[in-house]
């Protein structure tokens, strides 16, 4: 493998991929834009084009709602029956304050004042004559706003997703003993997706039936889960700890454009502190909080190394040694699991359930070295880019033997695997 051939094939796949505003995360099964791929793709991207990286994470907040969300799809009208649920299914139009493009209600992880920070430093000068940090500042205040707002609950410092999808981590183990709680829709539901991927590759049948029933039911409250008594609420670790270095990306943004950072650095260190709350001594891991049983759930699950991304981390140590650990790295595992090695339902080739997916791993690679841990993240770097080029830029892989799952071509693994190639 040689850098520029990792480089020239990751552009070209970005290049397949790019619908003219921003980019899908795969040709066939995801063709929308999706929130959180583009702002990981953004970062990518800029090494490529500063000026295309810019656009992608303009287009997204072009569909911001009134409320300041940043939605978890914006839908491509064309491809209505490419994937679903569809545009017809959540009828945002029908909502006040959704925005002219047809949208999901729902959320995904908040990483895009980071990506936008990393897309500015790319290309200072074009950044500047753009004026993209100023057109970019609100819209990222007023996200983040939405999140303290209408996602914290009195009481609470960290924000709470009402969705699996939310997570960005769909089918979690860390999600399964509350869906299993929760009704399933009784029709039959469309599954295009399994056009594209293997049906052992997916979240199950079962899964759909009860996600479908918790979207239809936010979407029948307005997308606003404050009515009644929510039945899927939790505090994710990956999503707060994104939410934190989002936080001091925007104190970054503000002091570039002359702007007050401090509140951006108090916000960052009180979700940073509230993480101490989902830290599990035992596991050595953070783990996620049921909002609605007032209960951690205690597996050890990729998201729980993610809060590794924030400086002066005081589990830092504990997380190193848990990821170098059998629980994940173990002696020989290419890139991070999604699950718990050493747990019994850890299925290697299942989505969420086990596999290393290239995204969870880069930010570990940030977190190692934020930390001084440059070895380890060398040698996760060399495993991203070997497999990544080796295996046509899969969505998620085999941790220990690299077999590619899912799609390929994919747009996050392109587009990391240029930016930690450079
Ligand atoms: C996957 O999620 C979508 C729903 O949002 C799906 O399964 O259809 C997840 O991997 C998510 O993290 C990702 O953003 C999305 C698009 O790549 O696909």
């Amino acid at each position: 493998m040689t850098w520029s051939s990792l480089a020239d094939e990751a552009g070209r796949i970005l290049e397949g991929n790019w619908s003219g505003g921003y980019t899908t995360p795969a040709s066939g099964l995801y063709p929308h834009q999706w929130s959180w791929d583009s702002a990981f793709i953004a970062i990518g991207l800029r090494w490529l084009s500063a000026s295309r990286a810019r656009t992608e994470l303009d287009s997204l907040f072009a569909s911001q709602w009134a409320d300041g969300r940043v939605p978890q799809i914006v839908y491509d009208p064309a491809r209505e029956d490419d994937y679903q649920p569809g545009a017809a299914f959540w009828d945002s139009a029908a909502i006040s304050g959704a925005p002219e493009r047809p949208t999901t209600g729902l959320v995904q992880p908040p990483n895009h004042a980071v990506a936008a920070w990393l897309v500015h430093t790319a290309d200072i000068e074009g950044s500047r004559q753009a004026r993209f940090l100023e057109r970019l500042y609100p819209k990222l205040v007023a996200w983040h706003q939405y999140l303290t707002m209408t996602r914290v609950s009195p009481g609470r410092t960290l924000a709470a997703i009402v969705h699996p999808w939310e997570s960005g981590t769909d089918n979690s183990p860390l999600w399964d003993d509350a869906l299993a709680t929760l009704p399933k829709v009784a029709r039959d539901i469309p599954r295009p997706d399994l056009e594209h991927a293997g049906a052992d590759e997916r979240p199950s049948q079962k899964e759909y039936g009860t996600y479908y029933w918790l979207a239809e039911a936010y979407r029948d409250q307005g997308c606003d889960h404050r009515e009644g008594q929510w039945r899927f609420l939790f505090e994710d670790p990956s999503f707060n700890a994104l939410w934190s270095a989002s936080e001091h990306a925007l104190a970054r943004i503000a002091t570039e454009i002359g702007r007050d950072p401090v509140p951006h650095h108090e916000r960052a260190r009180a979700v940073t502190s509230a993480l101490d709350s989902l830290y599990d001594e035992s596991l050595g891991v953070f783990v996620a909080w049921d909002a609605v049983r007032h209960a951690p759930v205690r597996k050890a699950t990729v998201s729980g190394l993610i809060p590794l991304l924030l400086p002066g981390l005081t589990q830092a140590d504990q997380l190193i040694r848990t990821l170098r650990g059998p629980t994940f790295l173990g002696d020989h595992a290419l890139l991070v699991p999604s699950y718990d090695a050493t747990a019994p339902d850890h299925d290697p080739t299942q989505y969420w359930r086990g596999p290393s997916w290239f995204n969870m791993t880069w930010m570990v690679i940030q977190g190692l070295r934020t930390h001084d841990q440059d070895a380890l993240a060398d040698s996760l770097t060399q495993h991203f880019c070997a497999l990544a080029l080796e295996h046509d830029f899969p969505e998620y892989v085999d941790p220990w033997t690299g077999a590619p799952h899912g799609a390929r071509r994919f747009s996050w693994t392109a587009a990391l695997a240029l930016d930690l190639a450079r």
